[in-house]
């Protein structure tokens, strides 16, 4: 059995490259995943075996939500030891969101497991469909030593491989839609399929595959703008069960240093709701300290977000607060490289 085939299993969510015209209204709504596979015979021509689970209603991905990030993850983990990688058929829109989800919720993870989509239907005439969906499965085939090569979740979008917890969607019309801006791409397609092989996670291989299913969502995302009101904050620092906030700063870190401001953020920190820095810019990280304008931040115990993606931070907040993390190691924890996310 050594140099069989490898076993592909092909997970479909839904979103664009599974829709199709409602001809009445002209809106796209998803499709039965069967005539997807239909749609495209260049599938059987591929040197791999392929299974495929789907959803039982394939959503556009702006429906996303954590329920479906564990419903992955379970996916996964029931096909974990038959099959040698995974590719996730899933909406553009929010795909930086839940892959970045599934790469925390995937610890000691050893196989691929690679997102992708497209910007155009794959019944459409110039359709990016094909491209992503065969490439992804390539990619996820990849062997070295008869180990799979890839041992991280991924993102594939128009000829290029990416860490997916390092992506965010930049277009919503071109088909490169996907951008890695703080960390190199791990694969570029072209005539040939050039592997970066020196930035691929190297995972634990002595350890089993941890699936974490517990994601809490009392968390929120605010992002600083000038004039940004004392009003407005307060409503969302004091939401009932709040424990935890992303808060999108300016370059590398800066707030206001109005006093109310700084109040609201020790009083928050305070009551046990841990603030986390990220910047709002899509490239660079956050320094905290470096600016007299972060500095005050850095004293109340602020959580530096370092060079993390928003949707990453997001959902490594989650990920760590289902997981009870002592409240003092949390900060610690949360500045931890701990999927390749920061660097
Ligand atoms: N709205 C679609 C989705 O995210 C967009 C796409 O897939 N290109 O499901």
């Amino acid at each position: 059995m050594k140099n069989s085939k490898p076993n592909i299993l092909l997970i479909y969510t839904g979103g664009t490259i599974g829709m199709v015209k409602d001809f009445k209204t002209g809106a796209l709504r998803a499709f039965d995943f069967k005539n997807l596979i239909k749609r495209i015979p260049e599938l059987s021509l591929l040197e791999c075996n392929i299974d495929t689970v789907s959803f039982k209603e394939p959503i556009d991905s702006s429906n996303m939500h954590p329920r479906y990030w564990v419903q992955i993850a379970e996916m996964i983990e029931d096909n974990y030891h038959n099959h040698d990688g995974f590719v996730v058929l899933h909406g553009s829109d929010t795909m930086s969101y839940t892959a970045s989800a599934l790469s925390f919720m995937l610890e000691h993870l050893a196989k691929p497991v690679i997102f992708t989509g497209s910007q155009l239907p794959i019944g459409d005439l110039r359709t990016d469909a094909k491209e992503n969906l065969i490439t992804s499965i390539q990619v996820a085939s990849l062997k070295n030593n008869n180990q799979p090569l890839i041992k991280e979740v991924c993102l594939y979008f128009e000829y290029k491989l990416y860490r997916a917890n390092r992506t965010t969607k930049i277009n919503a019309e071109h088909f490169e839609a996907f951008a890695s801006l703080n960390y190199p791409d791990l694969a570029e397609s072209g005539v040939h399929l050039k592997i970066n092989k020196e930035h691929l996670f190297k995972p634990n291989l002595k350890k089993d595959l941890i699936v974490h299913k517990k994601l809490d969502q009392n968390i929120a995302l605010v992002k600083l703008f000038p004039g940004i009101t004392e009003a407005v904050l307060q409503s969302v620092f004091n939401t009932s069960g709040l424990k935890g906030i992303i808060l999108e700063t300016y370059g590398a870190g800066n707030c206001t240093t109005e006093t109310w401001f700084i109040n609201l953020l020790a009083h928050a920190i305070k009551k046990g709701i841990h603030i986390i820095n990220v910047t709002q810019c899509s490239g660079g990280s956050v320094i905290m300290g470096h600016y007299e304008t972060s500095n005050q931040l850095k004293d109340l115990g602020v959580i530096s977000g370092k060079d993390i993606t928003t949707e990453a931070a997001l959902s490594k907040l989650m990920y760590l607060l289902g997981e009870n993390i002592p409240h003092k190691a949390f900060k610690i924890n949360y500045e931890t490289n701990l999927r390749g996310e920061i660097s």
